[in-house]
């Protein structure tokens, strides 16, 4: 098989560069280890930054998202028993998020490339990248239980943290800055309307807790458990005690419990491996980079990535020059390296650490009452959540 893109893995990151390179007229294949189902069905993401939203939307898949994704203004901030609420329009000139969960946006995506697109191969495992150095690099997969080989000439890594893109680069030129933080999320999904009408983010002496939501009626929540907790070590009551616990005010607001779906336990972590490209393989979204999810920025990261990159492809192909392929690590890296200093600034501002002082949980309360009484504070956060331009 050869193809000029050889495309390692359809999650978001694969699918929406397949579909840009496409309306290019750059022909790829994508190969995905997994079968559709589970790529469709695997919660996650649920946060959608306003460039996103224009980028699915100019790559024509943004018809279901414009029906059924919810605009949201805003956030609010939960401490002490207190709630303030960050205005995103008002503070960033009339910007706002959407919520439509990774799922949907996975859905659409598979949809068109299967309709209009290049090939994708579901069931088709990538075991490794060579010739990355060369002028013909290929990816050796199995798929039907034959070990195949693609002919490509740039290959693109967006097979997620776990994947084989990024082994390929020597470990003489790779860099890696990473941190694991001491606990997790326990996640849940709930047939139950959202108690209130958008995201909550709640920082308690026991922990945080996250309200979110996938429709009117499905709740998306999270509680902060230590590393490596057992989602069945909770039951259904447990968590809505905690959750209730965490997110309790002074005021009558009140959480409102339902049965329960799914359960799941994510690890946090923040990770970027430098630099994004080596020779003809380039890393895009998790294959490169991880944030730990209190940011929301681990998708719209992943689509900043594929954007720059389509935009580097095309302009290589339209011109013969490798100016913005050469350029399309550090030109991601920037963005990356901002998303990466948001996620950590939300994430130890809302987790109290369990081998912290109570010295640090004063801090904590003190970066949230800055957010919540001075403009400038407020500013910096709804600018950095509703998200960073694009290249
Ligand atoms: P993905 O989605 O992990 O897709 C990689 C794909 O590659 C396949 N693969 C292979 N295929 C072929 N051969 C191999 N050897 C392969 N190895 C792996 C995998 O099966 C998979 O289909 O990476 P991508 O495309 O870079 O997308 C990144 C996002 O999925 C991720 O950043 C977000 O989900 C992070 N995230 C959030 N991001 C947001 O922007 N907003 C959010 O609100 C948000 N919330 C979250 C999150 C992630 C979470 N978890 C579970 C980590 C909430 C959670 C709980
Ligand atoms: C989600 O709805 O899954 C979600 C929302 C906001 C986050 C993380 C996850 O920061």
């Amino acid at each position: 098989m050869r193809t000029t893109v050889g495309i390692i893995g359809a999650g978001p990151a694969g699918l929406l560069l397949a579909r840009l390179l496409r309306d290019a007229g750059i022909d790829s294949v994508v190969l995905e280890s997994r079968d559709r189902a589970y790529v469709e069905q695997r919660q996650r993401a649920g946060i959608l930054e306003q460039g996103t939203v224009d980028v699915l939307r100019a790559a024509g898949a943004g018809e279901r998202m414009d029906r059924e994704g919810l605009r949201h203004d805003g956030i609010e901030l939960r401490f002490a028993r207190r709630r303030h609420r960050v205005d995103f329009p008002a503070l960033t000139g009339g910007r706002s998020v959407t919520v439509y969960a990774q799922t949907e946006v996975c859905k659409d995506l598979i949809a068109l490339q299967l309709k209009e697109g290049g090939p994708l191969l579901f069931e088709a495992e990538a075991l490794a990248v060579e010739g990355a150095e060369g002028d013909r690099p290929v990816v050796r997969f199995r798929h039907e239980g034959r070990e195949q080989v693609l002919e490509c000439d740039y290959v693109v890594g967006c097979d997620g943290f776990w994947g084989v893109a990024r082994q390929a680069v020597p470990a003489a030129v790779s860099r890696v800055f990473e941190r694991t933080y001491p606990f997790g999320w326990l996640g849940v999904l709930a047939d139950v309307a959202p108690s209130h009408d958008e995201l909550v983010y709640a920082r308690h002496d026991r922990g945080f807790a996250l309200l979110s939501m996938r429709s009117p009626a499905v709740s998306r929540l999270y509680l902060q458990v230590p590393a490596g907790a057992d989602p069945d070590g909770w039951s259904d009551d447990e968590i809505w005690d905690e959750l209730e616990r965490r997110l309790e005010t002074d005021d009558d607001w009140r959480l409102t419990r339902g049965p329960i779906t799914q359960k799941s336990v994510t690890p946090m972590r923040s990770y970027v491996h430098e630099p994004m490209r080596h020779g003809r393989l380039f890393l895009a979204g998790d294959a490169a980079h991880i944030v730990p999810p209190t940011g929301a920025k681990g998708l719209n990261l992943a689509v900043g990535d594929v954007v720059t990159l389509a935009r580097a492809l095309t302009h290589r192909r339209e011109t013969g020059s490798d100016e913005l392929l050469d350029s399309y690590s550090a030109d991601c890296l920037r963005r990356v390296w901002q998303a990466e200093r948001f996620s950590y600034d939300m994430t130890t501002m809302l987790h109290p650490d369990p081998e912290g002082t109570p010295f640090e949980g004063r801090l904590q309360l003190a970066r949230l009452d800055r957010i919540a009484s001075s403009r400038a504070a407020a500013t910096d956060l709804a600018e950095a959540y509703t998200g960073f331009p694009i290249g």
